[in-house]
């Protein structure tokens, strides 16, 4: 899945542009609100934490779209990371290339009243709030980096997918336990009111303990709510299980097998919660 495209008019050979926070208009930044007003009512009792931590040291409930140039300013200060902006997905190693030095791409337009629920690119809203505040987080601040690095090799060896796998079921739609509860961290759900409710609260989806090498094998959909999500145990752990596991072995086996199936357990999972599946089932049926 090489993609050679060239960035588009504008953007910088690495893809970023600049945010011109100028431009917003009202009925952006109060979309910002809307939305902001909406997850952080919710988020508390059901996030992670670090992420509540993260939102007030970045100043992230400050009315209207951040100015990347001072949300910068605080997150460099903290983890050395820093927002660009970018005009959509960029291609797998740009990508990579940014997170390996604690760059994170962020949308720089802002979903429209229609879209409040369902975006298919990723927003600014989705980006900041949804990724931003646990870069503040020492331990996951490494985490983005190592995965970074991980996706650079990975891409040399045509292993891209799986990397994406394991993106999708931690940075984006990942569980941890949290004195004894399960509390979400994934950008995708906490940044998507449905999915906050559905991920911790709901029978249908698998929870399930995350394991490197089943992750790296399970198919994820992108159009619905995950029928399986996996739960670290905290990022600590996350960072080590990844950052020391040796790909070589995990790469060759995954060569040699079939992916998981989105819903499907396996005998060797540790499962939390058997879902019954059936949000999935009956979508499917209509
Ligand atoms: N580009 N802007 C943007 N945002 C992403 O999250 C992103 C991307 N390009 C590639 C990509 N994600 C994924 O393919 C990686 O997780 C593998
Ligand atoms: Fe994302």
């Amino acid at each position: 899945m090489a993609n050679l495209a060239s960035p588009p008019p504008g953007a910088a050979p690495d893809w970023t542009i600049p945010q011109h926070w100028n431009a917003y208009t009202a009925a952006e930044h109060a979309m910002w609100d809307r939305l902001f007003a909406r997850q952080a009512a919710m988020l508390p009792r059901r996030v992670v934490p670090a992420f509540m931590d993260g939102l007030d040291m970045l100043r992230l409930s400050k009315p209207g779209i951040p100015d990347f140039d001072e949300l910068n300013d605080r997150l460099g200060r903290k983890t050395g990371w820093q927002v660009v902006a970018v005009p959509g997905l960029v291609p797998d190693e740009v990508f990579f290339e940014h997170l390996a030095n604690r760059r994170f791409v962020a949308g720089r337009f802002i979903r429209t009243p229609a879209q409040l629920d369902y975006i298919q690119e990723p927003d600014i809203f989705h980006d900041v709030f949804g990724h931003v505040p646990l870069l503040a987080h020492p331990v996951f601040a490494d985490y983005m980096q190592a995965y970074g690095e991980g996706g650079l090799r990975a891409a040399r060896l045509g292993m891209i997918e799986a990397l994406a796998r394991l993106y999708w079921y931690t940075v984006e739609f990942g569980l941890i336990r949290d004195s004894g509860a399960l509390k979400l961290y994934g950008a995708g759900i906490v940044s998507s009111y449905g999915e906050s409710v559905f991920a911790l609260d709901d029978p249908s989806p698998n929870r399930i303990g995350f394991d490197l090498e089943r992750v790296m094998r399970s198919h994820y959909r992108i159009d619905d709510y995950q029928q399986s999500y996996f739960v670290i145990e905290s990022f600590e752990d996350l960072l080590q299980q990844t950052r020391d596991a040796d790909l070589g072995p995990i790469y060759e086996r995954l060569r040699g097998s079939s992916p998981i199936e989105v819903g499907a357990l396996t005998p060797t999972d540790t499962v939390i919660h058997r879902g019954t599946q059936a949000y999935a089932l009956a979508k499917a049926a209509r």
